[in-house]
């Protein structure tokens, strides 16, 4: 992509309605734009990170057999009362009526939707388990939304369901999916701590906050700071591995405000590991047995033809969220530096084209071509500019590699920079090389 073609519209000034780094570089950047309070409509290069994200969070998602599927953003009111959510859910709920007056809302989670299409199709424990998901925009009338993509009206969510026979075949699926949250924001280059958490309007007594350290979190967090430092990468799928796993991460402390018990924690936790900090939610994971399969009638056949209300959690990762949060843990010092793996470009190669440098330009498109015939993702910077405004510029779009094209790259060697790093001069298979480890 050529950036003068890029629909990228950059704005020099902060906004003042952005009171954290990641709302401000996201309008800076142009990577979102406000439609209403809360509601978003998400720009080329905004679109994109999120695009990979996703990516990144479906694959791994496949790899635990989860199944995916799509469920739509308007449901009936029916299902609903016959959890008893549909008055529980309060004022956060957007309540719409069609044309002939039917209550239908915009739905804000889904576990009564899904458990409606599970109960009509599925009805002996042979079929069992399922781990189906979908991602899919949701909608919550937050009556404060702030921090732009942190906490919105309309966002992007995973969201997994799991249906067992017993309590015992859930909590495996449950460590599966917890385990498989640690493996997905390793991936996105976050270092994701699970945390026992507040079950809230979704309900059940089994549940788990996923959270990254930033100082601009909304959730209050105390742990030890030994939770910091498991491996995730010795453990692996098998059960087993997966118990011992979960032993490990609660034999440590880790808590949010709701769950916090300050007497527990003075005594379990030494004085010079207490950590009490602020952290972003970026995932969320429940176990609640019967609570919807009971009131809805999601009956299946046991072993011994015995009917029995079929075993649920729920799993829910905030992909749009997680664009944001990631910013919050890369944007320093006004730099922005993207993590490989969601980045929205993998290169960036900026030529110095002062006074209409045609050499320059010339050498820009010939590596360009070649980089894209590698089907690397490269952009490249043909906007007619001085290099300082240049650089201002990519430190905020945040590609982590660049191209200088510029006095020390010869006819064919080229400075290449890494963000945050001192630059090298390579040729362009060294660069292809660094690029694709
Ligand atoms: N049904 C369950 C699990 S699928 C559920 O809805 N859980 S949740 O309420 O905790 O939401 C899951 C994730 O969505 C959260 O961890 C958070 O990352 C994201 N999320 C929740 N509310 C918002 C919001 N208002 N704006 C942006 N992201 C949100």
């Amino acid at each position: 992509m050529h950036l003068s073609k890029l629909f990228i519209p950059i704005t020099k000034s902060l906004p003042s309605e952005a009171k954290i780094k990641s709302h401000q570089l996201m309008l800076r950047t142009g990577m979102i734009k406000q439609s209403s309070a809360g509601i978003y409509s998400w720009l080329p290069l905004g679109f994109k990170v999120m695009k990979k994200i996703e990516q990144i969070v479906r694959e791994e998602q496949n790899l635990i057999g989860a199944q995916e599927m799509l469920m739509p953003t308007i449901q009936s009111s029916e299902i609903w009362k016959e959890s008893g959510r549909y008055d529980d859910y309060g004022e956060e709920m957007l309540r719409i009526k069609d044309r002939q007056g039917r209550e239908m809302l915009y739905g804000p989670t889904n576990e009564e939707l899904v458990t409606d299409i599970f109960r009509s199709s599925i009805k002996s424990y042979k079929s069992l388990p399922q781990l189906l998901y979908h991602i899919q925009w949701k909608f919550r009338d937050e009556i404060r939304p702030r921090f732009g993509v942190m906490r919105c009206k309309e966002f992007y969510m995973k969201d997994a369901y799991s249906f067992d026979l017993s309590d015992e075949d859930a909590k495996k699926s449950y460590n599966k999916m917890f385990y498989s949250y640690l493996k997905t924001f390793e991936r996105l280059g976050l270092k994701a701590i699970p945390m026992a958490a507040d079950t809230g309007p979704i309900g059940g007594d089994l549940s788990h906050e996923f959270v990254i350290l930033a100082e601009t979190g909304e959730s209050q967090i105390y742990a030890d700071k030994e939770i910091f430092e498991i491996d995730i990468n010795k453990y692996s799928y098998k059960d087993e591995s997966l118990k011992k796993m979960r032993e490990d991460f609660s034999n440590i402390y880790a808590a949010t405000d709701e769950k916090f018990n300050e007497d527990k924690f003075n005594k379990i936790v030494k004085k010079e590991n207490q950590v009490k900090t602020k952290g972003i939610e970026v995932g969320h994971i429940f176990y609640f047995g019967d609570k919807y399969s009971k009131p809805m009638n999601c009956l299946i056949d046991d072993k011994s033809g015995k009917k029995i209300s079929v075993k649920m959690g729920s799993y829910g990762i905030g992909v749009s969220r997680l664009v944001g949060a990631t910013i919050e843990a890369n944007y320093n010092n006004d730099v922005m530096k993207w993590p490989k793996s969601i980045s929205p470009f993998e290169v960036v190669i900026i030529p110095s084209l002062s006074k209409n440098n045609k050499e320059n330009f010339e050498k820009s498109e010939k590596i360009y071509k070649e980089l894209k015939k590698q089907n690397i993702d490269v952009l490249l910077d043909d906007v007619d500019e001085n290099m300082s405004n240049k650089f201002k510029k990519h430190d905020l779009i945040g590609v982590p590699y660049q191209i200088i094209i510029g006095s020390k790259s010869g006819n064919d060697k080229f400075e290449f920079k890494e963000l945050n790093e001192k630059s090298e001069v390579l040729s362009l298979d060294q660069i292809k090389t660094k690029l694709k480890t």
